[in-house]
């Protein structure tokens, strides 16, 4: 038997999102987002699912509270729905937008746990997409009204923000792959998008060091780990791009001021062309307090001339999966915390996100998730591994609390600790849930 034991200074959270989790989509003033509009165009989402009623949080988070505080986490990552609080997009408080978000910190505070704020999980407000969302520099203006309103509404007892999650889905899976709201494809479109999202996130940086000084805030891109299939150089090369283009895009202008000169070149033979206004780069280069990294999936990435722009061809390294079909690739999570220390600096991280689509449902009461638990020992032991190699790791948030609208891919696949019935909207605690509770308690765990 081995232990793998955890120091104190480790936080742990659970997360999740506005518009995956609370529904009342049309109540206290709630205007539509590109999520409302995407998934109730047919076609766009797994079974014509949408997020109007989600898992009813507006209404139950008293009770996820409660779900939360016997969990024993130290913190709650959620995200604030922009177009609740500001439905205009710009201008104007939603009062009883804000006031929920006042009570759910407070129902947080009150049991001990501490709140991280995501101000943009995705879901923008429509009104802003009509004006060309994403693709206008207006937009980043309105990011930076809404962000500054939340810090001066929240900033008092939430000390810990991010401004943007998976840059990476917000446009390139949105823009160009057309999987998420809001369905494009157009690389333009998509490299406008990667570039603006990293502008409001410095603009958002900027204001918080003014309205929130002896706060802490970071961003939120995802990785998932490309492995060369082989020693040759065309698979080494094929993995270099594809990463590139995950990590390097995202991360390079945030701490090195730059954007990684190959993939604009690449860009530019697709007749797609990065477009930087003076002062952008200043503005996204500026310091920030963490980096939230979310790891799910890892492959094998080999040469392949018809495999997409980047002629990457992913293969499983094993052939487990998880239920939505992802590879699971432990070692690549190691794999990329020692890496970004490498090229980034010893720059403190928080595991924003990380966790497993299994679709357990409820047999006696009981959801036996073994697979769950199975994962996240692995992905946690990969944690305890690269702490020991110096990577300086704050936290680890599993995604997610509750099952949840999965994007695309709708209800039927969950991520979730707890079950939660999409009909009568109860809550029941996963085998994963007591695990992680165990885990939390002791600080440690066993592998047998
Ligand atoms: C990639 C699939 C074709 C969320 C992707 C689809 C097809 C080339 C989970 N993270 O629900 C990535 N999630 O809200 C944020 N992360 O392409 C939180 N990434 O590719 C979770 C989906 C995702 C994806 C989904």
């Amino acid at each position: 038997m081995t232990t793998i034991e955890f120091s104190n200074e480790l936080k742990w959270g659970a997360a999740t999102a506005s518009y995956q989790i609370e529904g009342a989509a049309h109540e206290d003033g709630r205007s539509p987002s590109i999520w409302d509009t995407f998934s109730h165009t047919p076609g766009n989402v797994k079974n014509g699912d949408h997020g109007d009623q989600a898992c009813n949080s507006y209404h139950l988070y008293k009770e996820d509270i409660q779900h939360l505080k016997e969990l024993g986490v130290d913190l709650y990552r959620f995200s604030i729905s922009w177009s609740r609080v500001m439905p205009e997009g710009t201008g104007s408080l939603n009062e009883k937008g804000v006031a929920y978000y006042r009570s759910l910190i407070e129902e947080l505070l009150n049991h001990n746990i501490k709140p991280m704020i995501t101000l943009y999980h995705w879901d923008l407000p429509q009104t802003l997409q009509d004006r060309g969302g994403w693709e206008n520099r207006a937009t980043i203006v309105a990011f930076e009204e809404y962000a500054e309103a939340m810090f001066k509404e929240f900033g008092g007892q939430v000390k810990s923000w991010i401004t943007i999650n998976e840059p990476w889905c917000a446009s390139f899976l949105s823009n160009y792959l057309g999987i998420h709201a809001p369905g494009k494809k157009d690389l333009q479109a998509a490299v406008d998008v990667s570039h603006h999202l990293l502008t409001a996130h410095g603009k958002a940086v900027q204001s918080f060091r003014e309205i929130v000084p002896d706060g802490e805030i970071g961003y939120a891109p995802n990785i998932g780990w490309l492995e060369p299939f082989s020693a040759d150089v065309e698979d080494q090369d094929a993995c270099r791009r594809g990463m590139l283009w995950q990590k390097e895009w995202f991360m390079d202008p945030v701490f090195k001021g730059s954007y990684p000169e190959e993939l604009i070149l690449l860009f530019e033979k697709q007749n797609a062309f990065l477009k930087i206004e003076e002062g952008d780069l200043e503005l996204i280069s500026q310091p920030i307090d963490f980096m939230g990294i979310n790891y799910y999936t890892g492959s094998l990435g080999r040469h392949q001339e018809n495999a997409g722009l980047f002629q990457v061809e992913e293969i499983p390294l094993d052939y487990r999966q998880t239920d939505i079909g992802w590879p699971i690739y432990a070692d690549g999570f190691y794999k990329a915390l020692t890496d970004l220390k490498e090229t980034y600096g010893d720059i403190p991280i928080y595991i924003t996100e990380n966790g497993a689509c299994y679709n357990h449902g409820v047999e006696d009461g009981k959801v036996n998730d073994q697979e769950r638990i199975d994962y996240l020992k692995q992905h946690l032991t990969s944690l305890y591994r690269a702490i020991k190699a110096g990577v300086s790791i704050k936290g680890y948030i599993v995604w997610s609390l509750l099952d949840n609208f999965e994007w695309a891919e709708g209800y039927e696949k969950r991520f979730g600790i707890i079950h939660v019935n999409f009909e009568t909207f109860e809550r029941t605690r996963k085998e994963s849930y007591y695990w992680y509770k165990n885990t939390i308690e002791k600080q440690r765990f066993e592998i047998t």
